[in-house]
């Protein structure tokens, strides 16, 4: 529908009637506001985008979001949006889901859609937390995290999201923060490019059930020094001025070291950051890098190349039409060993 896309759109035409329905402060408006903020700005005629979700705070996206969209059951979204890309791979289909619904319930389905590179965005919205049921434990919850379901405290050890991804064979992985606003419009674009799986994780705050649990990054005080901004070929820098550091490996091993402002940061051994490196290896390190130790990754881990679903399956399709012929539906039920009741 190529007339549809030069028709001009803006930011309000993904905005839906539907009252919004999450607690005051909540991070899902600030994800919100930046999904309409950069639709407009995407190409892609409304009704080609389709948003799918599973089941908690976050996955009434589709509601507030004037595209289709499935609220779908909990876990499944990506299942719905594989069904969906299958049979119309133009859509532009993005997944919301949460810590809960994406890796409790619907690891499984999760998994599944990323191996395959389903060319889909998956927006995972990391609160630590299940918001929707009112406060109980995560996969992502801290050890030691008191809520209803752990009044002593979590004792599980807790998934990383984008290692979970990265070991499902994810082809582009990035991270980005509900408050900062600019990074997450880039992050989406980026996401959006990719051609297969897109899978970023979003890290929001629930003030009512896990409040301040991001707050180092969220806080502009102190993401300098808590936040590490990848940029790709760019020194894997962070910090202050007066207090800038650096990352170095030695034999994979990640460090932190300190630099001068007027430092050449790669004369002293910093890494230099290459989303496109072809092991996934590197981008493995990159997810090791947690807080307190180190500064948490934002930005793109990985950006690889690799055949998607659709094209793998729609060339099957046509190489069997090619030798078959298009076939009958009817004759197909029909043969072979039918019988009648
Ligand atoms: C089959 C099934 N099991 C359990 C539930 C209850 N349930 C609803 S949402 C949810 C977890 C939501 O947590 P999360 O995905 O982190 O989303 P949030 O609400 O924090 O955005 C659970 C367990 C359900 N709706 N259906
Ligand atoms: S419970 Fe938490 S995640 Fe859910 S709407 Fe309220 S603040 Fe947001």
């Amino acid at each position: 529908m190529a007339a549809d896309a030069a028709v001009k759109v803006s930011r309000k035409d993904f905005v839906s009637d539907q009252d919004v329905r999450w607690c005051p402060g909540c991070g899902d408006y600030s994800i919100l506001a930046n999904v309409q903020r950069v639709m407009p700005e995407l190409g892609v005629p409304r009704e080609n985008v389709v948003f799918v979700s599973g089941i908690g705070c976050s996955s009434r996206f589709p509601y507030y979001m004037n595209t289709y969209g499935f609220h779908t059951i909990h876990g499944r979204a990506p299942a719905f949006a594989t069904g969906i890309k299958a049979s119309n791979p133009d859509l532009s289909v993005w997944i919301v889901t949460g810590d809960g619904d994406g890796l409790s319930i619907g690891g499984n389905h999760l998994l599944h859609t990323i191996r395959r590179n389903v060319n889909t965005q998956i927006l995972l919205f990391n609160n630590k937390i299940y918001g929707l049921t009112k406060g109980q434990y995560s996969p992502t919850s801290d050890i030691g995290t008191k809520t209803k379901s752990t009044p002593q405290g979590a004792i599980d050890h807790p998934i990383d999201p984008i290692s979970f991804a990265l070991g499902c064979g994810a082809t582009f992985i990035a991270r980005t923060i509900d408050v900062d606003a600019k990074h997450m419009q880039q992050v989406l674009k980026r996401a959006h490019e990719h051609k297969g799986t897109a899978f970023v994780e979003i890290l929001q705050n629930c003030p009512v059930f896990n409040d301040g649990i991001w707050d180092e990054l969220q806080d502009r005080k102190t993401r300098a020094q808590s936040s590490l901004v990848l940029e790709h070929g760019e020194p894997l820098v962070f910090g202050p001025p007066g207090e800038k550091k650096g990352i170095a490996f030695s034999s994979g091993i990640p460090s932190v070291i300190d630099l001068a402002d007027d430092d050449d940061p790669v004369a002293k051994g910093v890494v230099v950051h290459d989303e496109q490196a072809p092991a996934a290896s590197y981008a493995g390190v990159l997810a090791t890098l947690q807080r307190p130790d180190f500064p948490l990754p934002v930005g793109v881990l990985r950006a690889v190349e690799k055949p998607t679903y659709e094209d793998d399956l729609q060339a099957q399709v046509d190489s069997a039409i090619a030798e078959r012929g298009k076939g009958d539906l009817k004759a197909l039920l029909h043969s072979g060993d039918t019988w009648q009741i």
